[in-house]
């Protein structure tokens, strides 16, 4: 049982209790419980296994027996019984973009559905049109919500399998008969969305270790188990594959399944030039036997190349740069000094002020940007102006009490449909910052969506535009702008554009970063944290600004508190 499973199962309670009609109070306790599961500073499984989760807030009594029954046993009878209560496929359809309980329930209790298949068949035969409340839009919109979801069904995002494959990465090390262990694959290589997983190990036993990897805990079901291999399915859907070797082969062997397969085929090539073969176990050929390779850094040096970073293995010019010297010097984690773009219980965020000042400060940053959301995002509880002048207050007061860390006042400000913002001049030059962004109208062209967003970031008050297109990995399309533009108008008007870390945002995209980092466009790496465990994120966006090839004077937050604070301070124009 892990943390998330805990949250889901809450969760799946509030929906079933949701389509059952019972007492909304009720319901809100499961969901609440689920965030505050989610978001618990503690060791919240092992208080749930031991009983002792009294006195955390959000999570009742009845909760609290729950969550002890459920982490305890593994399983929770009350749970159970309610899903037997209704067809296993229902769950299906909560995944359909723009099916929430409400019409789930009013789609199985009219036409009895109850699994993707049968909506599909419903739609196509034209009788969810005539349902009250749908309508022939909302059925096309059904349609390719299923359409959608059967294209990303085997894809999962980077930043919400991490913390899985860090689980299974170090029961592989604990293992007595591993002696090397790494993920390889799209994973290693900071992709947004992974396929399957890839581990890679080196030990003496292959098939000994091979059958021990398809007991993990993770492990559903297995599809092949072989003397150097395995595959597996893990329960939460996700394929991984093991491949077992010696530790001779071992840096051949990460070398080649780290990938990309466009990289790998580049870099054969490069070997062949220089009379060397490459494959997943060795170099061969006439002067093989003059290289010494330990390490992965080692099959680079031998073809003449810099180590070449997992993140940049995508055949996008890193080979011809490693060749030349000039591949660049990548940001890390360790440089973060702080972070902007984070919400908190003023709009939509689950945290105060407070809270998330102190997870920043336990995260060893010197100082964190408020940005809440603005009044035309009332669906999020935007402020107005009087509350966001009440915040900027609450902060100040806050910032006197800390001696080596700040708070910077901002606000995630709205961009109207036409460009214009939801704060006049006068309230966003009392803020210390601001972050501009689209969250209504996201079907405008092109044409009017980019000049909608310049028109945002020509506004000297606009530090940095949020999250570029607006889109969700795996969920909802980008909207339509112009990257291109983008990037030139900030270059123009000295506008950052942040990268929303957010796992199901990573917007905007690391296909565009170099281009923008040529441009002298400035980074800033945005959990929008609406928790104090969203602020972990950072982690997750340093690898995409590292994919993107950002270094670390690319970075906006790497600069210091007194560095920031002389950057802010500055006109646009003079930054
Ligand atoms: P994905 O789709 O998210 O799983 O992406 P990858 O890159 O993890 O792809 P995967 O799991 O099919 O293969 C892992 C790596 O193995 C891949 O990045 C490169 C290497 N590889 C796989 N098939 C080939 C191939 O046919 N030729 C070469 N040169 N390399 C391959
Ligand atoms: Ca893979
Ligand atoms: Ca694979
Ligand atoms: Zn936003």
């Amino acid at each position: 049982m892990t943390r998330e499973n805990l949250a889901e199962v809450l969760e799946e309670i509030a929906l079933l209790l949701e389509l059952k009609n019972e007492n909304p109070f009720k319901i809100r306790a499961y969901r609440q419980g689920a965030e505050t599961v989610r978001n618990y500073d503690g060791e919240i499984v092992e208080l749930a296994k031991n009983n002792q989760l009294t006195g955390i807030k959000g999570i009742g009594e009845a909760l609290r027996d729950k969550l002890h029954e459920l982490a305890s046993t593994g399983k929770l009878e009350f749970h159970e019984k309610l899903r037997s209560e209704f067809p296993s496929g229902i769950f299906e359809l909560f995944d359909v973009q723009g099916l929430g309980p409400k019409k789930v329930k009013a789609l199985y209790e009219a036409l009895a559905i109850s699994s993707i298949a049968d909506l599909k068949a419903a739609c196509e035969a034209g009788k969810i049109a005539g349902l009250p409340g749908f309508g022939d839009k909302t059925q096309t919109k059904i349609l390719e919500g299923i359409a959608l979801r059967a294209t990303f069904a085997d894809t999962f995002l980077l930043g919400s399998i991490t913390p899985l494959v860090e689980e299974i990465t170090s029961l592989l090390r604990l293992h007595p008969e591993i002696s090397r262990v790494s993920a390889a694959g799209s994973f290693r290589r900071a992709k947004e969305t992974v396929h399957d997983l890839d581990f890679l190990v080196a030990t003496r036993s292959p098939a000994f270790v091979c059958e021990d990897f398809t007991k993990l805990p993770q492990v559903d079901s297995i599809i092949v188990c072989g003397d150097t291999k395995a595959s597996v399915r893990l329960k939460n859907g996700l394929q991984c594959d093991l491949r077992a070797v010696s530790n001779a082969q071992f840096p051949f062997a990460l070398q080649y399944f780290t990938g990309s397969k466009d990289h790998n085929v580049a870099i054969r090539s490069l070997a062949l030039k220089q009379g060397l073969s490459l494959n997943e176990y060795g170099f061969t050929g006439e002067t093989a036997a003059n290289f010494e390779v330990n390490e992965e850094a080692d099959i680079y040096r031998a073809l003449g190349l810099d180590f070449i970073p997992p993140e940049l293995r995508e055949n996008r010019g890193e080979i011809e740069a490693a060749a030349e010297h000039t591949l660049p010097k990548l940001v890390e984690l360790t440089q973060l000094r702080g972070t902007f773009h984070n919400h908190t219980t003023a709009s939509d965020g689950h945290d105060t002020l407070e809270a998330m000042a102190d997870e920043a400060i336990d995260l060893g940053l010197q100082y964190l940007g408020i940005a809440d959301h603005s009044k035309a995002s009332f669906q999020a509880n935007g402020l107005d102006e009087q509350r966001l002048l009440a915040q900027i207050d609450a902060i100040a007061l806050l910032n006197a009490g800390y001696e080596k860390f700040r708070l910077f006042a901002g606000s995630e400000v709205d961009i109207h449909k036409d460009g214009t913002l939801d704060f006049d001049d006068a309230i966003l030059a009392k803020l210390d910052y601001c972050v501009a962004s689209v969250h209504a109208s996201f079907t405008l062209s092109e044409d009017d969506m980019t000049r909608r967003i310049c028109r945002a970031m020509e506004n000297e008050h606009v530090t940095m535009l949020g999250h570029v297109t607006g889109r969700l990995l795996l969920k909802r399309e980008p909207y339509a702008v112009n990257h291109a533009m983008i990037i030139d108008c900030a270059a123009e008007t000295r506008t950052i554009i942040e990268l929303n870390c957010g796992p199901q945002r990573l917007d905007m995209d690391w296909r565009w970063w170099k281009r923008a980092r040529d441009k002298g466009v400035l980074c800033s790496i945005n959990p929008d944290a609406h928790s104090t465990m969203g602020l972990h994120h950072i982690a997750l966006g340093v690898r995409l600004a590292r994919k993107g090839s950002l270094r670390k004077q690319d970075v906006l937050n790497t600069k210091t508190l007194s560095e920031i604070e002389t950057f802010l301070k500055k006109p646009k124009d003079k930054r």
